[in-house]
């Protein structure tokens, strides 16, 4: 393998645990706290997990070590979208499980939950385990996006599991893999398979924390990645000023990762898609907040900017929602055949115009014609639209260059608009994780042994406090079942982990909220610079804004 000169360094550096799991296996003991129930709709949520519900919260401690002693087969496996830090999960639950005997066996299931279905695996050893420390990516052993949900794949689970004799099996995923895992945790334990499912806490998108998970791993890096090159778009700006820059951000759903980004960088605009669902506004609206900002700093001579755009935004349009679902409607079944047999965008542009309600096409109307086209052109195999494909960076921009030509007609914006479209995404996923990720991740494997070592199943593995030095992180576990509620989906009630959302009253939201109408006017640019992996802890250690704010 060709290794660069940070990739050989990187293997060398050792990650920080939490004060209480230093100082060898031997000495981790484990505190019992109170009995937990799930965040909300109780009863139901312990109808659905007999065996695992109201267990009680744990944190390790230093003591002496009572856990018994039985040879640990565990198996892990890499769940969703890519995050920095994953390896790291790894090779610390596999310095754990080898430091509490040689003979336990870490056991990869490949390309994620369908590894654990299909029995593909590999076993690990030191020098494969290795080749992995501190290094960005999942491709230790690949990850997917099969949900494992079901009786059956569940009982092929088992099946394998009992086939490889594994004690247990760790989910590294978001909110969707570790409700997946409590659920496979309830099935093991029904079925007294003897098998224990833990999970550990993943994603960039940041929308798996609560008020027992601080922060998903991978949030860390991804965003000092994107904030790097958002602080880089800025100078590049405010050098040759000549351009408003649209970046748009990763983030499926929830606009964490645009938060973050800004808090870093105190771009001229920033977008929250949760704001604009509780506002309701338009895509009307939205454009005229964005184009006021692009005058005012017109008039101060400043032609230039930046603008971020959460990824999920249009989703959170209300009048957006509706003509998605509407076309959704138009095209279903057999519509989709007839639309696509029409000869031109003429022909298709009026069968639109026909199908929706006034309102909607409304909407459609004054959409750029490139994104109407991406609406009916680019939907998924059961015919919906695909919303994550659509380019809102260049939809806002667009519309933003026709609003300042109307204003330029009425004399009130006398600027120059010229437009660069950015989407950063996969570029963070894959970075190398940063101190605090690498850290964090490596405590999260950690961990996790400990918690299968002394028994317990259907917990998340937990460390907090983690804004502060990591020798002050506080490491245990929690039922998974507290986190869960009942949400409607695909028109069932269903036991998820609550996704979390930006909060419109917290800390992170407001100190942005304080200080964004300076930003939209005044160049307040910041330059965060590339993540630093050696030298002072002031500089190299520090974490997100998003959580030094919603910690103290
Ligand atoms: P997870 O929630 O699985 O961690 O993935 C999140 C994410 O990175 C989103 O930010 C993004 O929308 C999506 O994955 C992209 O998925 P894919 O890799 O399938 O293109």
């Amino acid at each position: 393998m060709n290794l660069s000169p940070l990739q050989k360094a990187r293997y060398e550096y050792s990650p920080k645990l939490p004060g209480m799991l230093r100082g060898g296996i031997a000495e981790i003991c484990v505190k019992e706290g109170a009995q937990t129930a799930s965040v909300a709709d109780q009863d139901k949520i312990k109808a659905l997990f007999p065996n695992t519900y109201g267990k009680k919260e744990i944190t390790f401690v230093k003591g002496q070590n009572t856990a018994e002693a039985k040879k640990q087969v565990v198996g892990v496996i890499l769940s969703g979208g890519q995050a920095p830090g994953g390896h790291n999960v790894i090779t610390g639950l596999y310095d754990a499980l080898k430091a509490a005997n040689k003979d336990n066996v870490l056991y990869g299931f490949k390309g994620g939950p369908d590894g654990l279905l299909k029995d593909d695996y590999v076993v690990f050893d030191d020098a494969f385990i290795d080749a992995y420390r501190n290094t960005g990516g999942f491709d230790i052993i690949g990850s997917g996006r099969t949900k494992l949900e079901t009786k059956e794949q569940f009982a092929v689970v088992a099946e394998n599991a009992k086939k490889n004799g594994l004690t247990a099996i760790v989910i590294i995923g978001g909110d969707d893999s570790n409700t997946n895992a409590a659920t496979l945790a309830e099935y093991m334990a029904a079925n007294n398979t003897g098998v224990q499912v833990i999970g550990c806490p993943k994603t960039i998108d940041g929308d798996l924390k609560n008020e027992d998970i601080e922060a998903s791993f991978g949030f860390d890096t991804a965003t000092k990645t994107y904030s790097e090159l958002i602080g880089n778009i800025e100078r590049d700006a405010n050098s040759a000023k000549k351009y408003w820059h649209f970046v748009k951000v990763m983030g499926r759903s929830a606009s964490h990762v645009a938060l973050e980004c800004a808090l870093e960088t105190q771009p001229n605009i920033c977008l929250i898609g949760e704001e604009v669902a509780a506002k309701k506004m338009s895509l009307a609206q939205i454009t005229n907040y964005i184009a006021d900002s692009v005058e005012k700093r017109a008039a101060n001579g400043d032609n230039f900017g930046v603008a971020i755009i959460p990824e999920g935004i249009v989703e959170f349009v209300p009048e957006f929602s509706k003509l998605i679902a509407e076309i959704n409607e138009l095209l279903a079944g057999s519509k989709t055949d007839e639309f696509n047999a029409l000869p031109s965008w003429d022909a298709k542009y009026n069968f639109i115009k026909a199908g929706l309600t006034a309102e909607s096409f409304g909407v459609f109307d004054i959409l750029p014609q490139g994104i109407q086209q991406q609406l009916f052109l680019e939907r998924d195999p059961h015919g919906n639209v695909q919303v994550s494909l659509i380019e809102s960076e260049k939809l806002f921009s667009e519309m933003v260059k026709e609003e300042l030509a109307k204003r330029k007609a009425a004399g009130t914006y006398k600027g120059k608009f010229g437009a660069q479209h950015h989407f950063f995404g996969y570029e963070g996923r894959c970075a190398f994780p940063s101190n605090f990720d690498a850290d964090y991740c490596y405590s999260l494997g950690y961990n996790a042994f400990m918690l299968i070592s002394y028994g317990y199943t259907g917990y998340l593995s937990k460390v907090s406090n983690i804004s502060k030095p990591a020798d002050e992180w506080v490491a245990g576990g929690m039922p998974i079942t507290k986190m869960m509620n009942m949400e409607r989906r695909n028109g069932e009630d269903k036991p998820v982990i609550r996704k979390a959302l930006v909060e419109l009253d917290g800390k992170p939201f407001k100190f942005f909220e304080a200080n964004r109408d300076k930003w939209a006017v005044e160049t307040c640019f910041t330059y965060p610079g590339a993540i630093q992996y050696y030298g002072p802890t002031e500089v190299c250690d520090i974490t997100t804004k998003t959580l030094a704010l919603e910690q103290n």
